[in-house]
């Protein structure tokens, strides 16, 4: 699906000239479910996108097309509390974030439609997200700054989706850059960017097929839990305002309060959040071998301590290890499912590629779907497009 497919879709249906935007899905390196525990992430936007096609249509209505569904809904302006059908809430959700921020949304019509596979951790709800949000802040010239549109689609996802997300994939949607990953602190939002160098090594994702349907309810209950330990560690450490702040040795010293569940995901996130910092340093030095040995150690922690990886998941890493070129492999995003990430050395991942699809079609008997992306720039207006 091309900018241009999606910009001649909505001229057909609405005869109209769209403004057209572009919105990338995400992967991170390293640093899984830090990011609402005030961490460190290490994201990065990819060539796995999602166009919008949007103009303004001096109605009271919005009138949206999903072209990869081949399905149509519409909303009243005033009428933007969630209902059933999810790929239109996280857009009500958009338009709401504006309202709430004072920002008066007037009717539009919009088409999109793209490859950001569903449901495979790829964040292809934080693309949708932010690609209205962007166009809607053009169109209406709002004047929001990136940080506000990725705060006010996060808080999309959190009232009109039902989970409790953090800010990591809203982020690297709209702050991404060619050929870097960035490095966030997802408690003062401050950043780094890191060239990443495709030359030598490429960020291959395995897409097990698997959808949870516990995912979001999981992962509502893993924040919780990360809660309840900073309750519990904070009447002895006051400064511990999250699991950010806390130390292996405070979680140690409260384990038998913490209760087992509580102690491991905590130490879980604590640990996560170390391997990031060490991650990057590996990454300046361009230590890609000590770099995948921290994506195995998360990977470990995801499965053991956190508890959000699947069989299917745990194979795909395990299958990965030993082949020739892998630097490291993990289970990706909020778990249960979807893909794992795996740097694979240039030269090697055409092999990677056939050994991977064989292998998984021989243990599970089902083909797997297997991106290897390239870091593209965050959420952007496509310059005009000459239609045909
Ligand atoms: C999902 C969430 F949306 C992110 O905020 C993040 O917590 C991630 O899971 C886990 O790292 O993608």
């Amino acid at each position: 699906m091309s900018a241009s497919a999606i910009a001649a879709a909505f001229q057909r249906i609405f005869s109209t000239v769209p403004l057209v935007v572009r919105a990338p899905g995400r992967v991170n390196l390293i640093g899984e479910h830090t990011d609402y525990n005030g961490g460190f992430v290490l994201p990065a936007a990819v060539d796995k996108e999602i166009y919008f096609a949007v103009a303004l249509n001096g109605l009271p209505v919005v009138r949206l097309y999903s072209h990869d569904k081949d399905e149509r809904h519409e909303f009243e302006t005033t009428q933007l509390q969630p209902g059933p059908i999810l790929w239109a809430n996280y857009l009500t959700g958009v338009v709401a974030g504006f309202q709430q921020q004072g920002i008066a949304v007037p009717g539009f019509d919009c088409v999109f439609g793209g490859n950001v596979p569903i449901g495979a951790g790829l964040s292809s709800s934080a693309a949708v997200e932010c690609g209205l949000a962007l166009a809607l802040n053009t169109l209406l010239q709002a004047g929001l700054s990136r940080m506000e549109l990725a705060r006010l689609s996060q808080q999309a996802e959190h009232t009109h989706a039902g989970v409790q997300c953090g800010i990591m994939d809203q982020f690297a949607s709209l702050f991404g850059k060619a050929g870097q990953v960035v490095l966030l602190d997802c408690r003062s939002l401050e950043y780094a960017y890191f060239p990443f160098d495709t030359t030598t090594c490429r960020i291959v994702l395995c897409n097990s097929g698997v959808k949870h349907s516990l995912a979001s309810s999981e992962y509502n209950s893993r924040r919780q839990e990360c809660e309840l330990g900073v309750a519990v560690l904070r009447q002895y450490y006051p400064q511990v305002r999250s699991l950010r702040d806390a130390t292996l040795a405070q979680l140690d010293a409260h384990q038998p309060e913490l209760g087992d569940i509580v102690y491991r995901r905590c130490r879980y996130v604590v640990e996560e959040n170390q391997r990031v910092v060490l991650a990057c340093q590996h990454l300046s030095e361009k230590d890609m071998v000590a770099f995948g040995q921290l994506m195995y150690a998360s990977h470990a922690g995801l499965r053991n301590q956190y508890e959000v990886s699947c069989a299917e998941l745990d194979l795909l890493v395990a299958a990965a290890r030993p082949l020739p070129g892998v630097y490291g492999a993990r289970m990706m995003g909020g778990g249960f499912g979807g893909c794992t990430i795996n740097l694979v050395a240039t030269e090697a991942v055409d092999e990677f590629c056939r050994l991977m699809t064989a292998q998984y079609q021989q243990q599970l008997g089902r083909p797997l779907e297997i991106y290897c992306t390239t870091i593209v720039g965050g959420v952007e207006v496509e310059p005009s497009l000459v239609l045909p």
